[in-house]
């Protein structure tokens, strides 16, 4: 017997289904983010300008994209190393202007158009596509945006988070699934504000006025995030977790939350909120990253938290449409396209590792009070052969199932291409 059918044999007694496993978990969209191939720089400004809103890349290791057709041939390096349902998750940032399609525009005049190579590159690959207004990185942070005391920065800022409604439905239109579009500013003040309460309202105002934009609910999901504090901005958040989840409580038939692992107190976990959430929203999304003392963005490893975030949205029923799952980290100082195939297998991991424990029966004991037992077998599932049914479920996804024949794909890219943009 070989080292899978062996490992199926053991799981099969345990009372699981590997290969229903594998295909619920192959079933399930993954958004892997465009913006770390290129440190979160898009195209639509100058390359050298500062990353600002509170967020940071730091590193700089060589072969950063810094063209659309840069970043695509990245990405779908990327994409072939890695198993799943992919989705890419595109920032209004990466508008791609041609003499075509009429040159450079604004970020409040962006149109469709300026994403149709986005869209011919997702359909050659069968990928969906979600989204995200860009608020940050531009000289119109005032330096807040939505929640800007003056209205003409905050009606700049309304209609690029209009015309992102309008080219999300776009693109879930052409590529025939859902888009997410995510709602993030990181506006906010460095130091004690003496009000607190004004930027909220605006806040609150202006991301009403954005969702009057008329879409489909059931093609755009629209999602606001919330952050504790960033890099000068540590004193106040506008979007604040009770902001951002108020919000969309109270604007559910056109909003839900969206939770970022890195944007809480450092004892908080996402993963408890997951099932507190469900049992309100009927779809809830995610950012998962891997924060390090702080919002650090660094790469998603298969350590605990994402193990326990991956647990939730399986136990919940989250894989099956009801948690839209999203990578967001950006790490500098590694090759990037190794960044994203580290981050992005080890999600995959993390959630066929969910799906492969006997969850009815630990529910059960716990209902039955038999919490002995229940630690016993919620135990007894960590030492399980996984590491043989991963490597059956990358090879039936085809893409490399072992490590070191990824790295050297990558590395041999990295030789022949990326260390030639100089
Ligand atoms: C920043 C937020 C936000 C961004 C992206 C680029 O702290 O996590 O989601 O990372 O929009
Ligand atoms: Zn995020």
């Amino acid at each position: 017997m070989d080292r899978f059918e062996s490992a199926k044999a053991r799981y099969a007694a345990m009372g699981i289904d590997v290969d229903a496993a594998m295909a619920r978990v192959a079933a399930a969209p993954v958004a892997l983010h465009c913006w770390q191939g290129d440190d979160v720089k898009g195209f639509d400004g100058d390359p050298n300008a500062a990353l600002t809103g509170g967020i940071q890349t730091t590193g700089n290791y060589p072969g950063r994209a810094r063209t659309p057709d840069e970043l695509m041939a990245d990405l779908d390096l990327a994409l072939k190393l890695c198993p799943g349902t992919k989705k890419i998750n595109i920032h209004a940032c990466y508008a791609v202007f041609t003499e075509e399609n009429g040159g450079w525009v604004d970020r409040d005049k962006l149109e469709p158009k300026h994403f149709a190579k986005w869209v011919e590159f997702c359909k050659e690959r069968g990928l969906g596509a979600d989204f995200n207004p860009t608020f940050f990185s531009h000289p119109k942070c005032d330096p807040l945006t939505l929640s800007s005391p003056n209205k003409e920065t905050r009606d700049f800022w309304i209609e690029h988070g209009k015309a992102c409604i309008r080219i999300s439905q776009y693109l879930a239109e052409e590529l025939g699934q859902p888009c997410v579009m995510n709602i993030w500013t990181g506006d906010g003040f460095k130091d004690i504000p003496a009000d607190r309460m004004g930027p909220r309202v605006h806040y609150k105002e202006s991301i009403e006025a954005i969702l009057e934009e008329p879409f489909d609910f059931n093609l755009v999901k629209p999602c606001v995030e919330s952050k504790v504090f960033g890099i000068g901005v540590e004193a106040y958040t506008a979007g604040s977790a009770e902001f951002a989840l108020s919000f969309a409580a109270m604007h559910k038939d056109k909003c839900i939350p969206l939770l970022d692992n890195g944007h809480y107190h450092p004892t908080e976990v996402v993963s408890d909120k997951i099932p507190a959430l469900l049992a309100f929203f009927d779809e809830v999304a995610l950012h998962v990253t891997r924060p390090i003392r702080w919002d650090s963005d660094h790469v998603v490893l298969l350590d605990d938290e994402t193990k326990e975030i991956c647990n939730e949205i399986v136990r919940c029923g989250g894989l099956e449409g009801p948690v839209k799952i999203a990578l967001d980290y950006f790490d500098a100082s590694i090759n990037r396209v190794a960044a994203w195939v580290i981050g992005l297998r080890n999600t995959q991991k993390a959630l066929l590792m969910a799906a492969l424990q006997p969850v009815e029966r630990m529910q059960k004991l716990q209902n039955e009070g038999k919490f002995t037992e229940k630690m016993m077998v919620m135990e007894a599932a960590k030492t399980m052969p996984f590491g043989d049914i991963w490597e059956k479920y990358c090879e039936l996804q085809g893409v490399p199932a072992c490590d070191e024949c990824w790295f050297k794909e990558v590395m041999k890219y990295e030789e022949e291409i990326q260390l030639k943009r100089v």
